[in-house]
């Protein structure tokens, strides 16, 4: 029986991934580092320091920077990324996500945040959300990112619950393959060729019911 409900942040509750890449620009402007939105899609879900190390692969950059250096451009990034996050408000909050996270928590089921983002609990702040969850998973407390289980299996563990008593729902690719190996119910907000390892998938967070996910959940053969 499914007790809980275990998110993703960027691209599930609300859509900072343009703010995540209106930052990297900045910073890779200053390294000599141009990228559009289609390599942007592979930042999605990937901590600070790794989106950090695939942008300058992608430059060709990789040892152009010390350690300390890389640490002080990934601050950096962030300072901006802040500023562009002040004024987040619940008006981001993606369509039907506040109707979603209510009948949740009206229908008993607990609320998870799984985001790589150490920027998250200041988000569900302003998007006034933040009441709704029982608890979030600490970034900084992993040994291993998305695609790795381990951030699912925090937050179940955090609820109490099994993975196989919880839902994870995901937009990145390498999220769905976390959600699966957790063991827990996968739902990926999506298009279908993205989303094809999703144990059910919509193509907009609208389309979020939960009707419909606790029923292909109570179904689901793993
Ligand atoms: C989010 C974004 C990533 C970002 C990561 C870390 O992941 O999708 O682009 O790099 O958080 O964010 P921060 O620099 O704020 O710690 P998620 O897991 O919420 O999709
Ligand atoms: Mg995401």
């Amino acid at each position: 029986m499914i007790k809980g409900f275990v998110f993703d942040l960027d691209g599930v509750l609300t859509d900072t991934a343009e703010y995540h890449y209106l930052a990297w620009q900045e910073l890779g402007g200053k390294m000599g580092i141009a990228f559009d939105r289609v390599f942007n899609e592979q930042l999605k879900g990937i901590s600070r320091m790794d989106s950090l190390e695939r942008i300058l692969k992608y430059g060709n950059k990789s040892r152009a920077y010390t350690e300390d250096e890389k640490i002080a451009l990934a601050n950096e990034k962030n300072e901006d990324y802040k500023k562009l996050i002040t004024n987040i408000s619940p008006a981001d909050l993606l369509p039907g996500i506040s109707e979603l996270l209510k009948e949740l928590k009206a229908a008993d089921i607990q609320l998870a945040l799984a985001s790589a983002s150490k920027n998250g609990p200041i988000i569900l702040k302003r998007l006034g959300i933040e009441n709704l969850f029982d608890t979030i998973v600490d970034p900084a407390c992993l040994t291993h990112g998305k695609p790795d289980p381990e951030i699912f299996i925090k937050g179940a563990e955090q609820l109490g619950l099994r993975p196989d008593e919880c839902v994870g729902v995901e937009d990145a690719e390498a999220g769905i393959e976390a959600i699966n190996a957790a063991g827990m119910f996968s739902v990926g907000v999506g298009s279908k060729e993205s989303m094809k390892a999703a144990d059910l998938f919509v193509t907009d967070t609208s389309e979020l019911n939960v009707r419909d996910i606790l029923t292909a959940a109570a179904n689901w053969s793993h």
